[in-house]
């Protein structure tokens, strides 16, 4: 099989990422696109860093075992399967799964900090940003924290402003500059999904 092509996607947190991926996989076979989510590579809680009042900072790049990560890619790359548990956002309700990535023609690596090791960015042939407006970020993550990751509202607001706001200007914002493409999520995406669609289809080797 020819190397993969690597998309890389990054964006603050509540972006809209995920969703812009599971939008774009649905349009492909399970076989020709493999998701390998940096989410699923944060260490242990009792390895993640503590802020000073003893709350786990989730938002390091020191929070996520990124060797891990990167080998795990460069395995994908070299036509190895991958095993790997899924990480439950310490959901004591969730049972954790265990997760397979198998090699495709394109491989989506997705998290806040996939272009902040350069290991990482370095393996990836296309980079795309996902820019929202802040205080839609916030609405979302609201929202989300409290439906998928069941954390109270004072946690999340806690978390935004003392983990998740000054990550994304010292690691994420940064780096906008160095993606490939910017695809701005303040309210659709739509137009730009189709076009990555497309590519991407040609990428994997497919008629459309
Ligand atoms: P996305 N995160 C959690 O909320 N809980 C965890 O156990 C691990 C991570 C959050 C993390 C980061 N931060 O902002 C977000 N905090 O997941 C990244 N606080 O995920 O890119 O989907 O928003
Ligand atoms: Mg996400």
């Amino acid at each position: 099989m020819k190397k993969p092509f690597i998309v890389g996607i990054t964006g603050g947190s509540a972006s809209g990422k995920t969703l812009f991926l599971e939008r774009l996989l649905s349009s492909f076979d399970p076989g020709e696109v493999c998701l390998i989510s940096q989410d699923n590579y944060y260490k242990p809680r009792h390895e993640q860093p503590v802020d000073a009042h003893g709350v786990h900072n989730f938002d390091t790049p020191h929070s996520i075992d990124f060797e891990q990560y990167a080998g795990d890619i460069r395995k994908i790359q070299d036509g190895e399967t991958v095993l790997r548990e899924e990480y439950t956002f310490n959901n004591a309700s969730k049972k954790a799964k265990m997760l397979t990535f198998t090699p495709a023609p394109v491989v989506v690596v997705e998290g806040i900090f996939v272009l902040f090791y350069p290991e990482l960015a370095d393996l990836l042939d296309l980079k795309i940003f996902i820019d929202a407006k802040d205080h839609i970020k916030l609405k979302r993550r609201i929202i989300r924290d409290k439906v998928e990751r069941g954390y109270d509202l004072d946690d999340v607001l806690y978390r935004y402003e003392m983990h998740v706001m000054p990550t994304y200007e010292k690691y994420i914002k940064p780096f906008k500059n160095e993606a490939d493409l910017i695809i701005p999520n303040n309210s659709s995406f739509d137009m730009a999904l189709d076009v990555i669609r497309t590519y991407l289809r040609t990428k994997s080797g497919q008629r459309f």
